[in-house]
């Protein structure tokens, strides 16, 4: 049923109810709104005989159906979205005259849509890959998309090397293979000659690259924009997402064992959270950086593989941006939302960031092919929620009946309207950048710094963060054929760092090249004469900037993490109430997993309802694992070997423990038994420190323990 108006929802969602249909009560019709007496049978001649070219309505139905997908996008295909809002929390009109920075009254409606970059529609939500992170606003004066993603740098400094890019990362093209993987030859036959693409790449060897949630990463503008205030006055800006849930993500080992135990993780995890009240929230940041110091810094601010180090510009927190509910229908709100950089407002503009410049045609194009219709703006979702007027006309699936007897400016047969809006009345005009330059096909040679700051986020990582970043460039490079190519890959990896290089080297049986065959200089395809082309050498400007670390993040909250309690018949009751009580008051969500679906019954003999029998759940689905006790229940437990692999699984991947009586049988039946005394196994205390564990994400100082489990 069609979700009633309310009050507290955005104008953009008021907007849609218009479009929302409710069938509820209804009868079934045509698509000519003929009543349907009979949708199973097909018009035959005779009760076995062939089906009659007359069945229109055979042929509405399955031409419909025949027609009803659309070509996927070419990039980030597997999305999910949701609606929210967007609240300033102090006008920023120093920097910016547009609207939805200056006013803090306002709530601005958005759509948010996150994907996956390389696999298709249907692919696995915990493939190793950035996330995109986009965000429609519907400001009043026209709307805004913010189209970014989850990690502040991107692979290529020029738009001219998407089509590379994205050709090598996808599936090989004679065999379709791999599916939502970067880990394959031809991804690294083109990473190992394009140093650029090192800075992102490495980001993509971290943990950024396999998000816990898609409520618990960050999001990043990347481009440096400009912000231009009402006096015309101009300042580069980037623009940060900080969720407030803090910067969390899985194991490279649970993410693999995830795709398999439900495909669907993160797309289910925003769903949920949003149909249980739990709205993820993000902070807006901003760096600003004046005009006079656009060359103050040892790399260029047009080059979008750099970021601003957060110790060299802080990250000043303007707004929030709230997702309170999830869409009515994916194919008409997610898969129909179309996202273009260019959609800008008065108060935003670009720079000459070379990558910008050429997406700024790319997603017009895009949505040409994949909408099917210069039309695409009138498709409820991407509709702005301010009036439309100009003379663009026609096209396919026209949804508007415009007036009058023309279509031109200017002209006075229709009293020269639409007319023009002046500058002072919200007229967008363009920042007036002075432009003196030869007609070249280049690159500058402020954007020839590859390794630096690939190494400044490797410096900058923990330990474990570090460790992980090792593991993963093993298993890609494992997963490579051509050895060619994987020494290359780890002649550039040690450009970042020798000891990084050395680990992989090993892991994979190589040795580190001292030099590679073709030199680095080849890799944009420069030719020898262009000297600016070629990656100059390492600098090292900051030794550390700890933002970079997810060390670092937010540890204060166990809201929405996902703790399977582990119960069988006559389970203890008391112990559980105390548990799931404290755990509830933390917004924690306790899913109880039982040997069968249906109800449980605890030693009170009181019922209830199972989340999910053990045979159809993993422990890599959750966050923690409680086991409440009552000697019945924990021997039936025990006699199953998946309760054991489990907790074994929980305590492989550095997740909290809590057991209450005879709970900690299991734990003495399993790989935990010679390790009670860790930080994060819990044995009859007090539900808080459980929490606090949680609230820790994961006990990494277990980790080399951990490693010797055997599952
Ligand atoms: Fe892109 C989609 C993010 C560079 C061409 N891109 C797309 C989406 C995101 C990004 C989040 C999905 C939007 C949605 O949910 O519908 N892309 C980025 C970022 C980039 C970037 C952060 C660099 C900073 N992209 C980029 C370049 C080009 C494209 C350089 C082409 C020259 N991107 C596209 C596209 C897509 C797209 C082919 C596919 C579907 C779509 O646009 O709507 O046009």
């Amino acid at each position: 049923m069609a979700k009633k108006k309310n009050n507290k929802d955005t104008q953009k969602i008021n907007d849609l109810e218009q479009y929302r249909v409710d069938s509820d009560e209804k009868v079934m019709t045509t698509n000519q709104g003929l009543k349907v007496n009979d949708t199973n049978n097909s018009l035959k001649s005779g009760e076995r005989g062939a089906t009659l070219l007359e069945d229109f309505l055979l042929r509405e139905k399955i031409t419909h159906f025949d027609h009803e997908r659309i070509p996927e996008r070419i990039v980030h295909a597997r999305g999910s979205g949701a609606h929210g809002f967007f609240e300033l929390y102090e006008s920023i009109e120093k920097y910016s005259k547009a609207g939805i920075f200056t006013d803090t009254e306002r709530k601005t409606p958005v759509f948010v849509r996150f994907s996956t970059v390389a696999g298709s529609k249907g692919s696995p939500d915990l493939a190793r890959d950035v996330r995109g992170f986009a965000v429609k606003f519907y400001t009043e004066e026209g709307t805004w998309d913010l189209v970014g993603n989850n990690m502040p740098i991107f692979f290529i400094q020029d738009a001219m090397k998407f089509p590379d890019l994205i050709h090598s990362v996808k599936p090989e093209p004679n065999n379709e293979i791999p599916q939502a993987a970067s880990a394959h030859d031809t991804f690294y036959d083109f990473v190992s000659r394009t140093t650029e693409t090192l800075h992102n790449h490495i980001w993509a060897m971290s943990d950024r690259a396999i998000p816990r949630s898609l409520r618990m990463m960050e999001g990043f503008g990347i481009h440096t924009f400009r912000l231009i205030n009402k006096k015309g006055e101009s300042h580069f800006v980037k623009f940060h997402w900080k969720p407030t849930l803090g910067v969390h993500s899985v194991t490279w080992e649970e993410a693999v064992k995830i795709n398999g135990a439900d495909a669907d993780f993160h797309r289910r995890d925003l769903w949920d959270a949003i149909e249980a009240g739990q709205f993820p929230e993000w902070e807006l940041g901003i760096q600003v950086v004046p005009e006079k110091d656009e060359h103050k810094y040892e790399f260029d601010l047009l080059d979008p593989t750099k970021l601003i180090p957060e110790e060299m510009v802080p990250v000043q927190i303007i707004g929030k941006m709230t997702l309170n509910r999830n869409p009515d229908n994916f194919f008409a709100e997610t898969e129909q939302v179309a996202f273009l950089p260019g959609h800008i407002v008065p108060g935003i503009d670009f720079t000459n960031d070379p990558l910008l410049q050429g997406r700024l045609f790319s997603y017009r194009d895009t949505q040409l092919s994949r909408l099917g219709t210069p039309n695409f703006h009138q498709i409820p979702i991407n509709k702005p929620i301010v009036p439309v007027h100009n003379n663009q006309r026609d096209g396919h699936m026209q949804m508007d009946i415009p007036e009058g007897r023309g279509a031109y400016f200017p002209n006075s047969l229709m009293g020269s309207c639409p007319h023009l809006a002046k500058m002072a009345d919200g007229g967008f005009t363009h920042y007036e950048e002075r432009i003196d330059a030869k007609k070249i096909r280049a690159r500058s040679e402020s954007f020839n710094d590859h390794f630096s700051q690939p190494a400044l986020f490797y410096r900058s990582l923990s330990d474990w963060e570090q460790e992980h970043v090792a593991g993963a460039y093993s298993f890609e490079l494992g997963k490579c054929k051509v050895q060619d190519i994987k020494e290359r890959m780890l002649y550039m990896i040690s450009q970042i760092d020798s000891d990084l290089a050395k680990i992989v080297a090993e892991n994979i049986g190589l040795k580190v090249p001292k030099i590679v065959e073709k030199p680095i200089n080849q890799a944009i395809g420069a030719d020898a004469s262009k000297k600016e082309q070629q990656p100059g050498n390492k600098k090292n400007y900051l030794e550390e900037d700890p933002a970079l670390s997810q060390a670092n993040t937010k540890f204060d909250s166990i809201a929405t993490r996902q703790i399977a309690c582990l119960v069988a018949d006559e389970f203890d009751m008391s112990a559980f109430k105390k548990m799931k009580k404290a755990l509830e008051k933390e917004n924690a969500m306790v899913k109880l997993i039982a040997p069968h679906g249906g109800t449980v019954t605890c030693d009170e003999g009181m019922d209830h309802e199972v989340d999910a029998a053990i045979s159809t759940t993993e422990s890599v689905l959750f966050d923690a694992v409680y086991v409440p006790g009552g000697e019945k229940a924990v021997m039936q437990l025990k006699k199953e070997g998946k309760y054991i692999k489990f907790i074994n699984e929980a305590f492989k991947h550095c997740k909290a423990i809590a057991v209450d009586g005879a709970g900690e049988q299991l734990l003495d039946a399993s790989f935990v038994k010679d390790h009670k005394d860790d930080a994060a196994i819990h044995i009859s205390a007090s539900p808080n420190n459980f929490i606090e564990s949680i609230s820790q994400h994961r006990n990494w100082d277990r980790r080399e323990v951990a490693m010797q489990v055997p599952v």
